[in-house]
């Protein structure tokens, strides 16, 4: 009977491999047809689609914007992990590590079947993933197993009283390391650390994970370079810089207090905020992109890129904000947007009667519903092609985008748009509403402390208070603060640019030695006043005071 067992290192050691060919082969099959089919991200995506609310929530509040290399990072650990125990439960047959392989494949066909934005051939890819998979598996296992069987014939051969002991590490008494004896004194096949070995079956199942490995490298990096080769980058060159007919008016300089702490009025592309389900930032080039305009419409519409970039543009100044913000919280950004406003397009196609909710998808199968009535304010909607100075950035939506006034990002602002679809609200239920977001969600009066930092220390005596407020589309009118529970005090307010705009503050105050707390609230151009009631994120908008405690020294 045959009883070669792999010992574990060798088990895990191929299951790790095999894996490892599985995800590179996968990826470049995804290379050649869908980058988004590669099954690493396919899994990843699906893992994020299905995540319950709170954990979302919770990477979110945890993780911030890192969520996503967290999560990616986690995958691997665990699909490591899986391919171990592939391994390890192999270790005289390699039917159950295929078998668990193959489950593994299976969620990979799966989690690609579920993925709204990949074409027909996408569920090959994973497919090919298994199928290379356990074929590395089975070869590597049958050359393990000859390194098992040469192994134990050593053993064998050499204390047949003790094997165990060889299998120990332990050496008789008496008898010398194969390293301190010369070679005439050594049996056969018994060699000293370094020299070259004599044993083929383990020579060979080296190799052949040598060759594992180099294949591995060879096709993941193949299918990152197919998957490229769509390059963003260069047709954000090539469509160069994107002036409106009408520009925005110049930021007065008074429009922050920056020197105080507040953030600057215009936020950096960089420093932008961004929030997306995307694990990989979706690539369309402008030069093919093209977008329907359909559902209960007059006549349907397909429009390029060019046919927004000829019309009128405009430009606009605006404060985009997560519905996820926590109080306090830094998802909020502003920008000056240039597109088309989104009213000439619905007019264009003819809105039809009823038809009270604007579905906008993008090109990764997210989706988006807004009230039709503010989507066809030519003031606030529109289709915006460039930001702060340049085309879009890659991650905020290139080549097109939505930006709204006043909605919070996810009913109003679909990035890498895709199409636009008139329905109603009863006969659709986009992304974020399925998972227990409100339908309607206008950004609510909020106000944030940006100095002092939260602990932080202060010299004793006078000191500065400052932050933002928004309340966007309606404006903000007052801002105060008040110290340590005592009187409301106004806030001076900064210079408004606009109404669809956040708006900075500031107040001096006198801080005795010790430690204080400081609450602010603001109130808007119609008279509300920011409710000190708490209220999470979930499902329209966190609502409450920030308060930040700090001591003066
Ligand atoms: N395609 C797509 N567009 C999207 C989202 C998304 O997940 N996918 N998230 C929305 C949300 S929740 C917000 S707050 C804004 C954020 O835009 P930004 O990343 O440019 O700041 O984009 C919106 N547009
Ligand atoms: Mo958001």
């Amino acid at each position: 009977m045959d009883t070669a067992r792999l010992n574990r290192p060798h088990a895990a050691g191929i299951g790790l491999l095999s894996v490892g060919v599985a995800l590179a082969a996968g990826h470049l099959f995804a290379g050649f047809t869908d980058p988004g089919a590669s099954p690493y991200l396919a899994v990843g995506n699906t893992a994020i689609d299905l995540a319950p609310p709170w954990l979302k929530d919770f990477a979110v509040s945890t993780f911030g914007t890192k969520d996503k290399p967290v999560l990616l990072a986690g995958m691997a650990v665990v699909i490591a992990i899986f391919g171990a125990v592939a391994g390890l439960v192999s270790a005289r047959r390699p039917l159950p590590g295929s078998i668990l392989l193959g489950v593994l494949g299976v969620l990979g066909v799966l989690a690609v079947l579920k993925r709204p934005d990949l074409g027909q051939l996408a569920p090959l890819v994973p497919a090919a993933s298994l199928v290379a998979g356990v074929l590395t598996f089975t070869w590597l296992h049958g050359k393990a197993l000859d390194a098992a069987r040469e192994a134990g014939y050593e053993a064998a051969r050499h204390l047949p009283d003790r094997p165990d002991r060889y299998l120990a590490g332990e050496r008789p008494a008496g008898e010398r390391p194969a390293s301190e004896r010369p070679a005439s004194e050594r049996p056969a096949g018994e060699r000293p650390a370094g020299e070259r070995p004599a044993d083929p079956a383990r020579r060979g199942l080296l190799v052949a994970a040598g060759a594992t490995v180099a294949g591995a490298g060879v096709a993941a990096l193949t299918g990152q370079l197919l998957g490229n080769r769509v390059d963003v980058q260069a047709s954000r060159r090539a469509v160069g810089t994107i002036r409106p007919a009408v520009a925005a008016a110049a930021i007065p300089p008074g429009a922050d207090f920056a020197a105080a702490g507040t953030p600057s009025f215009i936020t950096p592309n960089e420093a932008f905020y961004r929030i997306d389900t995307a694990l990989v930032v979706p690539r369309v080039r402008a030069e093919s992109w093209s977008m329907r305009v359909h559902g209960m419409v007059d006549r349907e519409l397909r429009l390029r890129y060019d046919d927004l970039r000829n019309r009128e543009l405009v430009e606009r100044t605006v404060t985009l904000t997560c519905v996820s913000n926590e109080v306090g919280g830094p998802y909020i950004s502003t920008a000056n947007f240039v597109g088309v406003p989104l009213r000439a397009v619905l007019d264009e196609a003819g809105v039809q009667a009823g038809a009270d909710q604007l579905v906008s998808r993008s090109v990764d199968g997210w989706s988006c519903g807004s009230p039709t009535e503010v989507m066809l304010d030519a003031d606030r909607a529109m289709l915006a092609l460039a930001m702060n100075g340049e085309p879009l950035p890659a991650e905020h939506g290139f080549p097109v985008r939505l930006v709204t006034a006043g909605l919070y990002g996810y009913v109003s602002a679909t990035k890498w748009l895709a199409d636009l679809e008139l329905s109603t609200f009863d006969a659709f239920t986009p992304y974020w509403a399925k998972r227990g977001w409100a339908r309607r969600a206008p950004i609510k009066t909020m106000s944030r402390i940006d100095r002092p930092g939260a602990f932080q220390r202060v010299p004793a005596g006078r000191t500065v208070i400052a932050g933002v407020a928004w309340a966007q589309h309606r404006g903000i009118e007052a801002v105060e603060v008040r110290l340590d529970r005592g009187q409301w005090r106004e806030a001076t307010l900064a210079t408004e640019v606009n109404l669809d705009t956040w708006r900075m503050w500031r107040l001096d105050v006198d801080v005795a030695k010790g430690g204080h707390t400081v609450e602010v609230r603001a109130t808007d151009k119609i008279g509300y006043t920011q409710t000190d009631k708490r209220a999470d994120p979930v499902p329209d908008g966190a609502t409450g005071w920030h308060s930040v405690s700090f001591s003066a020294t």
